[in-house]
């Protein structure tokens, strides 16, 4: 017997809400133009950057404003890939490019590159038909046509693409990212324009943590989204934590390097202690100093018969702790210099001893002070970008042992009289494919159509950029920037490489001022806040309203 897949409430909600759209994008592609903008410089590195991407660099920030259209209104056809992590309102973006290119002419075409770039030099597509697409309106995950993380580097891979790209007469090529794709994206546009292939290369700025952002990128898809579910779930736990009153909670949150999920969701939720990575770094914090400060938190606690709390802990924040940055740079590069042997050594001991032979003395003393779980974590594969996988490093628990420790002696000592009974969680992957908030569903499908008349206009080489994004959609504008713009040189596997510069936390930026200036009250008081979950319906200042961080940036 034949049964349809089963489909909750809320999908079938969800499957006819109309995103809202810009107002420019509402005029439809007959009546749009591109105008440019001053022309965009990297933050840093633009000689190298120019050098390395002669023919794509200097190019000028684009801006779709009130116009007659692009000439000679055709048919087009375009491919879209996802890359790297599932950010919720994927699916939106592509369904934003098959309703734009069909506004552009019926007979346009929109093939979907499957399991992400690899898909694109393996020639594994499939095309994008109104059946196809239709069921995943609003709906999250990357389901649609699957992702992956490779990077488009070698020769033969760029060939491969330029292949595939004019058997299918590619107007343009859409990749869907977060930095490390939209490098893939930059280094494409420039092999491009190079071998004299008519496709043109836009990026769309993809991922939960946060970090691919500037002035003109006011932030990527899916953050929204994704700190909303994390801040439901903390709003949650605090409030088990005040009711129970007899754990603390440790809770690691994605986000890789940055600490921007860390920062949104404390400033929605008020925790008791919150670690922000970049400001353990511009401090020169230790882990001792770390493990230090909460537990004097958990002691002053315990003196007002609270012997419990929640700490919240960015998954990047390894990397941020003096020490530990310098032992992963270390490791970094024994690890791509000594790959194939690595590789053959079968225990851990063993891999124990030769690695702590090539440290150098400090970061091998700071490595065997680590316990052993998180040796190992730190020795585990890189990805294909060479970055280390931060959400596979426990550091909560990290913290929880030594914080414990500590108490213990503390209690030795008579410093200490309470009671630390920890758990430890991690919210990460119950974010990434949630589905798409209103923010979310309206922004990715505001992506997918510029990213369209952007093609139509024959952009290539840059990211869409949909901005003033505190205001209601139909105030956002559009346009795009060079994505050499976004660049900077980094070590990656060792040596210097060309990559888009993550957006940090700023120590001087609107969200961590206004963070810093309530901490102090959060730690002692129970002054927790409960989002709850997100709302997709009702009133606009429950269901439309962005992010904390965004509000903070934006407001004049
Ligand atoms: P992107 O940078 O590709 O958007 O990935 C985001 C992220 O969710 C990070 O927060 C996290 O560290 C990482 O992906 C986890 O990777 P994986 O999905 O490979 O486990």
């Amino acid at each position: 017997m034949l049964m349809t897949k089963e489909t909750s409430a809320l999908e079938k909600a969800r499957a006819s809400y109309a995103p809202k759209l810009p107002g420019i994008l509402k005029k439809g592609i007959r009546n749009i133009a591109v105008k440019n903008g001053k022309v965009a410089k990297p933050p840093a590195d633009a000689a190298k950057i120019k050098e390395i991407f002669p023919l794509t660099f200097g190019s000028a920030i684009l801006k779709l404003a009130k116009g007659a259209g692009p000439e000679n209104l055709r048919a087009i056809n375009l491919g879209v890939v996802l890359s790297g992590g599932q950010a919720p309102g994927g699916h939106n973006v592509i369904t934003g490019i098959f309703d734009g290119i069909k506004d552009v002419h019926p007979d346009s075409r929109l093939y979907g590159f499957k399991g992400g770039p690899k898909g694109i030099f393996t020639e594994k597509y499939i095309e994008l038909t109104a059946d196809f697409v239709n069921p995943y309106r609003n709906t999250g995950g990357f389901d649609m046509i699957g992702s992956g993380r490779d990077k488009i580097e070698k020769p033969e891979q760029l060939e491969a693409c330029k292949n595939v790209c004019q058997k299918l007469a590619l107007d343009a090529l859409v990749i869907i990212g977060g930095d490390d794709s939209n490098t893939n994206a930059a280094v494409l546009a420039e092999y491009f324009v190079k071998e004299n292939v008519r496709t043109c290369v836009i990026g769309v700025p993809k991922t939960i943590d946060g970090d691919l952002k500037n002035e003109v990128i006011e932030t990527s898809f899916g953050y929204d989204t994704a700190s909303k579910v994390y801040s439901e779930l903390i709003g949650n736990i605090c409030r088990d934590s005040k009711s129970a009153k007899k754990y603390w909670h440790f809770i690691k949150l994605m986000g890789r390097s940055a600490s921007h999920i860390t920062l949104e969701c404390a400033l929605q939720t008020h925790p008791n202690i919150v670690i922000i990575g970049e400001e353990v770094k511009a401090k020169n914090m230790t882990l001792q100093q770390i493990v230090e400060s909460i537990a004097e938190v958990v002691k002053k606690r315990s003196e007002e018969g609270k012997n419990f709390g929640v700490c919240l802990v960015p998954e990047g924040l390894i990397e941020f702790i003096p020490e530990v940055r310098i032992l992963i740079s270390e490791l970094n590069k024994i690890l791509a210099d000594h790959a194939a042997y690595f590789n053959t050594i079968r225990t851990f001991t063993d891999q124990q001893e030769f690695i702590n032979q090539k440290l150098s003395k400090d970061s091998s003393y700071v490595f065997s002070s680590l316990p052993a779980h998180i040796q190992q974590e730190l020795l585990a594969v890189r990805d294909s970008h060479g970055n280390l996988q931060v959400s596979r490093i426990e550091t909560e628990k990290l913290l929880i042992e030594q914080v414990s420790e500590m108490l213990a002696e503390w209690k030795v000592e008579g410093k200490f009289k309470g009671k630390f009974s920890p758990l430890a969680h991690f919210f990460g992957y119950e974010g990434r494919c949630a589905p798409p908030s209103n923010f979310d569903a309206d922004y990715t499908y505001a992506l997918g159509r510029t990213a369209v008349v952007l093609a139509a206009f024959g952009k290539t080489g840059c990211i869409v950029a949909v901005q003033n994004l505190s205001a209601p959609a139909a105030k956002w504008k559009a346009g795009g920037v060079p994505l050499t713009s976004l660049m900077n040189i980094e070590e990656r596997k060792g040596k210097p490489t060309p990559v888009i510069k993550k957006a940090l936390v700023q120590l001087d930026g609107a969200p961590f001022k206004a963070f810093a200036a309530q901490r102090e009250q959060w730690t002692l008081n129970d002054d927790y806040v409960y989002p709850g979950p997100i709302q997709y319906f009702g009133k606009a200042d429950v269901s439309d309203v962005p992010t904390k961080t965004i509000v903070l940036e934006r407001a004049k």
